[in-house]
């Protein structure tokens, strides 16, 4: 296994971390006004703490789409969130009501949040690609009674179906029968009361599509602030200068988190990019914001690296320092395209919409392991447990676990305790992620696949993640997911579905070849005895993971 060495780093993490007393998150940020006060609000450590220490006219927001480009200083956010909270208050949202967003990638999406969150509301970011069944199930769970979209989304909102919706504002100047809340806030004092909250308090849900059953909605409380403020600096090594970019749209959690909160908290400036994905628009954004910190997704990379080295070439991305991934296992070859056209490594982040901020990463005074998703940050524990709760031995294959609790965890699975309780199977003392992993002689954690995505075949357990990275390896493979697929001698066989780089076809030689590469290189169980070329694969929706359970399905269904 190749290491490589750290690159940089802004903070002495190692140094901060066990220097004097050990790290304890009671440590961080000793100015959140809850030290002072006993109460918090995210809106106002967000935004107001930076224009009272006199950053108001740093640039805050740099929203670029095809169409136009736009900036917003601290203090223009702050005029416009006021504004807008005074309209959400006069309209009747009070502390601890649920404010569902439905918005493009676009500054108002932003400061919709930070409005309902000022004047202590839970905020609901629902993605922008959603249809109205997606729509309708999150906001008739938690009996959802305010609604800010736009009129293009309307359509996409079965208003009929939801009788909990009280009050639907649309960010256009006007549309009968909605109230304009841009117009409103036109009228409005850009000065507005903060509602000065617990660290319970809940600030956001975000719903989780589980293997089974309808979304679990997932609340977070206030103190998420104290992890996302801190891994922004020591994960993303956020720093006032940066131009910081989060390609997720808010819907997902990594886009509220790692999009909104965390970067706002460390006073940075944060670019929105309004439109699709493309090689070209992507790059365009960097170069034209001289973006330096760049968090986004293995989808994604491995959509530019298909893209090509060419396209790459004619964008001027020097100013980029620092690149972070998310979401999906980071698949080795991934991070060395990266080096290849970068000149730096891909740092991998894991966490999950229920653990509220970053758990394990490649922090980035440390040495990268490929392959690897790093280890614990300061102040987390992780294992890897067997069936009995108990810690299997170094490099073997068990459930990553997390000791509980750390500031970000969820506060809630909104009316449902039993699942909340599921996460905890062993007792309170151990958070279980529902992910196979293993550890090595230095603490590092290799993700396998999700416990219900391992393969069992002629009693070998394969996780795809290998299989899948072995594949990417190839030169003719642009991405992959493996699954087990049924088989009456094997229990299962390794079964992959690929999609070739534009320059191959398919061949049976080609798939010959692919089988032995992975026999090769892996392991003869491993190798896969089937391959399946498609267009593209399934993923999910908001975060754009290969969705193995559907490849699976498409598996067990004849024809
Ligand atoms: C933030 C986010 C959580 C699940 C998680 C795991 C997968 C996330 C990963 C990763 C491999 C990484 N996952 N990060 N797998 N390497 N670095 O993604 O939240 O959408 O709730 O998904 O995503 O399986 O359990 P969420």
């Amino acid at each position: 296994m190749s290491i490589l060495p750290p690159l940089h780093g802004t903070y002495n993490v190692e140094k901060e971390w066990h220097e004097g007393e050990p790290f304890r998150w009671e440590r961080v940020h000793p100015e959140f006004t809850w030290y002072e006060t006993g109460k918090v609000n995210m809106t106002y450590e967000c935004v107001d703490r930076h224009v009272n220490d006199g950053k108001g006219e740093k640039t805050a927001l740099w929203y670029i789409s095809d169409a136009k480009e736009e900036t917003w200083t601290y203090r223009e956010l702050q005029s416009e969130v006021n504004a807008w909270a005074n309209v959400l208050r006069k309209r009747g949202v009070q502390k601890g009501d649920f404010v569902f967003i439905f918005l493009p990638k676009h500054p108002y999406c932003h400061i919709a949040m930070l409005a309902a969150v000022k004047i202590g509301a839970a905020v609901g970011p629902l993605f922008e690609a959603f249809m109205e069944e997606a729509v309708k199930d999150r906001i008739y769970d938690c009996d959802g009674e305010y609604l800010i979209t736009s009129e293009e989304f309307l359509e996409r909102v079965p208003e009929k179906e939801l009788p909990s919706l009280k009050t639907v504002f649309v960010t256009d100047k006007h549309v009968d029968g909605y109230i304009s809340i841009t117009s409103e806030a036109e009228e409005e004092s850009t000065e507005s009361e903060t509602e000065w909250v617990d660290l319970d308090d809940g600030v956001n849900i975000h719903y989780t599509s589980g293997s089974t059953g309808k979304p679990k909605g997932i609340i977070h409380a206030h103190r998420v602030m104290i992890q996302q403020y801190q891994t922004g600096r020591w994960v993303l090594d956020l720093k006032e200068t940066d131009v910081y970019w989060c390609t997720a749209h808010p819907g997902w959690v990594t886009g509220t988190v790692y999009g909104v909160f965390a970067p706002l908290l460390n006073g940075v400036t944060t670019v929105i990019h309004g439109g699709r994905f493309s090689a070209e628009a992507w790059y365009e954004v960097m170069e034209k914001a001289k973006v330096s910190v760049w968090y986004s997704a293995p989808t994604a990379f491995r959509m530019l690296k298909a893209a090509g080295e060419n396209t790459r070439k004619r964008y001027d991305l020097s100013s980029l320092r620092h690149i972070l991934s998310v979401g999906e296992p980071l698949n080795p070859e991934v991070i060395h395209w990266a080096f290849e056209v970068f000149g730096l490594r891909i740092h991998d982040t894991w966490w999950m919409t229920e653990t509220g901020a970053q758990l394990i990463a490649n922090l980035p005074t440390r040495d990268i392991k490929p392959g690897s998703m790093g280890r614990p940050i300061p102040g987390v524990q992780a294992a890897v447990l067997d069936e009995e709760g108990k810690e299997v031995a170094t490099g073997e294959l068990g459930h990553l676990a997390i000791r509980a609790d750390w500031p970000a965890l969820m506060k809630e699975v909104w009316k449902n305790e039993e699942k909340y309780r599921s996460y905890f199977p062993y007792g309170k003392e151990w958070y279980l992620a529902g992910d196979l992993a293993t550890m090595d002689e230095d603490g590092y954690i290799f993700f396998q696949g999700r416990s219900d995505d391992m393969i069992n075949s002629s009693g070998e357990r394969i996780g795809p993640f290998e299989v899948e990275s072995k594949l990417l390896e190839h030169g003719a493979v642009q991405e992959a997911g493996v699954v087990g697929k049924p088989d009456e001698i094997r229990g299962e066989i390794v079964k992959a579905f690929i999609t070739l780089n534009n320059t191959y076809e398919e061949s049976a030689y080609l798939l010959e070849e692919l089988r032995s590469f992975v026999k090769r290189g892996l392991a003869a169980h491993a190798a896969p005895r089937e391959i399946e070329v498609l267009d593209e694969l399934p993923k999910t929706q908001i975060s754009g993971k290969i969705l193995r359970r559907k490849l699976k399905e498409r598996d067990s269904t004849p024809g």
